[in-house]
């Protein structure tokens, strides 16, 4: 983050908040304020918002002109957030189940009741099969911290299974870990100084839409833009230059530029002896991997290779933008781990604006983690990638029981969509969601608990794309009667006689306590500044030009060609393209990403107004495979493999390359055509390093439905 424009964009903050900051919400019925706060959702951004407060309805929202990434603009899905708030489908009373398990009938109960029968529930359970029966499902749909993390030590204290929470990211950081030590790289906005950009796997226009304005400015600069992604994204349309590999075959792309740039000479030879480890052996390995060969695997023509190693190698400052497409893939860790090992070949981090970025989670070490602790009993851990299986296969022990459901919609993100259901709708499962919202996981509720949004509730927020902290504050009163899943957690707790004092702790307990952390990024933030400037940026060293000299913080301080770690996980200590399994039948293969700009994950897939902007769920075919199979644009086509199958308009077109299909992620099941969704096909096996899934691994058969 250019910190100088930070600090002067927080002057100016601090007096419009001075202004604004004594009028409290409920005090004045008449009263006009404008309360800042922060996007709650699973997105790099982190967009920092003012709520505008009469009468105590929130009667608008927009973006934080002085905040230097949001800068006044929200996104498309986002921007109509108080719909959300005020939908007339907000659920606003406890609701349990008057019909038969996935049917959606509910009858309005009180929350003492709820309250009551749920923890009277859980207790038998926990005495019959123990606390492990019991399984807490949650993951992304807001990522604050007192909302998303702090409920966990309710599930620690009791003893509940752990959930492995990996569906995003963990094989991303795993990979990277493997390669450079931390998943930390350039300063997001310094991708302004870079003159060569690769977008590797990353959607950015739809995605990360706030890093776009960073990227233009380098274009403008003279920079190019290289996109590397099976299918032609918004983002691939605007760049410079399209890379269309297969799907999982990145790292035997990265390893012909590698064999490139080290035939040519054009690696640095000095940063490659002074901070690197293993480069003998990695030239080594790269004699498997001539462009030739490199083209075969990747479907890419050999020169293209080339040409990119080439003006990757020799372009200063050079970056690659990498983020989570090519980890959903078996071979997901090491293709990341591979990709990671470019950088440091080519001496790209001693530039401000050269190395990779990817994401920065390893920046919120900065936090008291401490704080969110609680004593509990050892517990197993179920992985939330194989929700399906662990409720359905008679061989987990003790079986699940109960499932606790809160910011997650499994029955729309997860793979194996119809086995999820299938599990979900077990007679014997007693299931509660905390939603907002009916989705299609509610539908399977024993109970439904009315939750609050990010206008209804205190929340701290980090950045995993960006580099700052950001205060939620509440703008209006709860809706109905929503209340905040911490404050659940708190009553369930009580009502469950679980007595330790931490799981009693407020709201703005828990934030202040996170804040209490010697780490010099968090040096000057306190409770009080961030409720009154609402956000602040980490402190880093400006320019922050992470490993201009070395230093890696893997075990041998250096960044690893060559993994002893890997190795001692039976992995190949040397990166390496391994094909997936083959194909019994002719095949395409199936990316079911996140294409949709008013989506966000499966969040906005109930709303009317995104739903229509989004129009439908089709699938993308490129014009061969669609007239091998005698499929015209427009037609009805019957997708299936031996998990699910769907029923979709096919789209033939230059949208995916041969080999190829694409559906949208994110529309509820509920709303699809045949009430099923893209992951109804998607396998639900785990990468190869960090226990993530394998999504965009999926094989499918596509045919005409006439
Ligand atoms: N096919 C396919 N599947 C995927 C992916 C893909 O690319 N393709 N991507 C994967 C990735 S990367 C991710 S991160 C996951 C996302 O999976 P999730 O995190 O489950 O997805 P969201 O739809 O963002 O959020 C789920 C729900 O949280 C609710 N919610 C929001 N705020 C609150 C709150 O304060 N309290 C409570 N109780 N509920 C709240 C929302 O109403 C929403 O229904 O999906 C994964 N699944
Ligand atoms: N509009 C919108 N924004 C979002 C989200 C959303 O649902 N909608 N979700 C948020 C979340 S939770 C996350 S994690 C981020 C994810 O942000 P991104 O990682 O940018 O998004 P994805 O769509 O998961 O994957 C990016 C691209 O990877 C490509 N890809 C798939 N397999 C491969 C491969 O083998 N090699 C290569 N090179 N590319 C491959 C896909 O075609 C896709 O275009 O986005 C966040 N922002
Ligand atoms: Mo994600």
């Amino acid at each position: 983050m250019p910190r100088s424009a930070a600090g002067e964009a927080q002057s100016r903050l601090a007096v419009r908040e001075r202004i604004i900051s004594d009028a409290t919400v409920e005090g004045n019925p008449t009263l006009r304020t404008v309360v800042r706060g922060v996007c709650p959702h699973n997105c790099p951004d982190r967009c920092v918002w003012n709520v505008t407060v009469e009468g105590g309805r929130a009667v608008s929202l927009s973006g934080d002109p002085d905040h230097p990434i949001t800068r006044g603009g929200l996104c498309a899905k986002v921007d109509p957030y108080l719909e959300r708030v005020y939908s007339p489908d907000r659920i606003l009373h406890p609701q349990r189940r008057a019909g038969p398990k996935g049917a959606g009938r509910f009858e309005r109960v009180s929350w003492d009741e709820a309250l009551n029968d749920i923890a009277r529930r859980l207790e038998s359970i926990i005495d019959k099969d123990g606390p492990e029966a019991i399984l807490p499902y949650f993951f992304s749909g807001t990522l604050g911290l007192v909302q998303n993390e702090s409920p966990e030590r309710f599930f620690k204290s009791i003893g509940a299974s752990r959930l492995e929470r990996t569906i995003c990211g963990s094989t991303t950081y795993a990979g990277l870990t493997a390669t450079q030590g931390t998943d930390l790289g350039i300063a997001p906005e310094d991708i302004a100084h870079s003159r060569f950009i690769v977008l590797w796997g990353a959607n950015v226009i739809v995605t990360n839409l706030h890093l776009w304005p960073f990227i233009r400015k380098a274009k403008a600069a003279g920079a190019t833009v290289v996109a590397i992604d099976p299918v032609r994204t918004r983002t691939a349309q605007a760049a410079d230059w399209h890379l269309a590999p297969l799907p999982g075959t990145d790292a035997a792309l990265a390893l012909g530029m590698m064999h490139v740039i080290v035939r040519e000479g054009l690696h640095d030879l000095d940063y490659v002896e002074r901070h690197t480890v293993g480069f003998a052996r990695l030239a080594e390995r790269l004699d498997d991997y001539s462009p030739d060969r490199a083209a075969t695997i990747t479907d890419l023509p050999a020169e293209e290779i080339v040409g990119l190693a080439r003006a990757y190698a020799t372009t200063r400052p050079s970056v690659i933008r990498l983020m989570v497409g090519p980890e959903k893939h078996p071979n997901g860790g090491m293709a990341i781990r591979t990709i990671a090992c470019l950088p440091p070949l080519v001496g790209a981090w001693r530039d401000r604006g050269g190395g990779l970025l990817s994401t920065t989670t390893d920046h919120h070490d900065a936090l008291n983690w401490d704080a969110l602790e609680a004593e509990g009993p050892e517990a197993r851990s179920i992985n939330m990638i194989k929700l399906g299986e662990a409720l359905t296969d008679p061989s987990v022990t003790p079986p699940i029981r109960a499932l606790i459901v809160f910011d997650s919609n499994p029955a729309v993100i997860a793979p194996n969509q119809e086995l999820v259901r299938r599990g979900l709708a077990r007679e014997d499962l007693f299931t509660v969601v905390v939603e907002q919202l009916p989705t299609d996981t509610v539908l399977y509720a024993d109970y439904v608990l009315p939750a609050t949004t990010q206008l209804e509730h205190l929340d701290l927020l980090t950045s995993w794309g960006f580099t700052f902290v950001a205060l939620n504050r509440p703008a209006i009163a709860p809706a109905g009667e929503a209340i905040a899943n911490s404050e659940f957690f708190r009553r369930l707790a009580a009502r469950m006689g679980f007595d330790d004092p931490r799981l009693q702790a407020s709201d703005e307990q828990i934030v202040r306590s996170l804040l209490e952390s010697d780490d010099p990024r968090l040096e000057g933030i306190t409770f009080g500044r961030l409720e009154r400037d609402g956000w602040a940026p980490l402190r880093l060293p400006d320019p922050w030009l992470p490993f201009a000299e070395g230093r890696f913080p893997t075990p041998s301080g250096k960044a690893e060609f060559y993994s002893e770690s890997l190795e001692a996980q039976g992995l190949d200590p040397l990166p390496v393209y391994t094909p997936p399994p083959e194909d019994e039948l002719p095949s395409l293969r199936l990316i079911a990403a996140k294409t949709g700009v008013h989506f966000l994950n499966s969040s906005y897939g109930g709303s009317d107004r995104h739903t229509k902007a989004e129009r439908e769920p089709v699938i993308d075919l490129n014009p061969e495979d669609a007239e091998a199979r005698e499929i015209t644009d427009g037609d009805e086509v019957r997708v299936w493999n031996d998990l699910g199958e769907l029923v979709l308009r096919a789209r033939v077109g230059d949208r995916v390359r041969p080999g190829v299909a694409a559906v949208p992620f994110g529309w509820w099941a509920s709303r699809s055509p045949g009430g099923r969704s893209a992951n109804a096909l998607t396998s639900d096996g785990l990468a190869d390093m960090g226990r993530g899934g394998d999504f965009f691994a999926t094989r499918v058969h596509v045919s005409s439905a006439g």
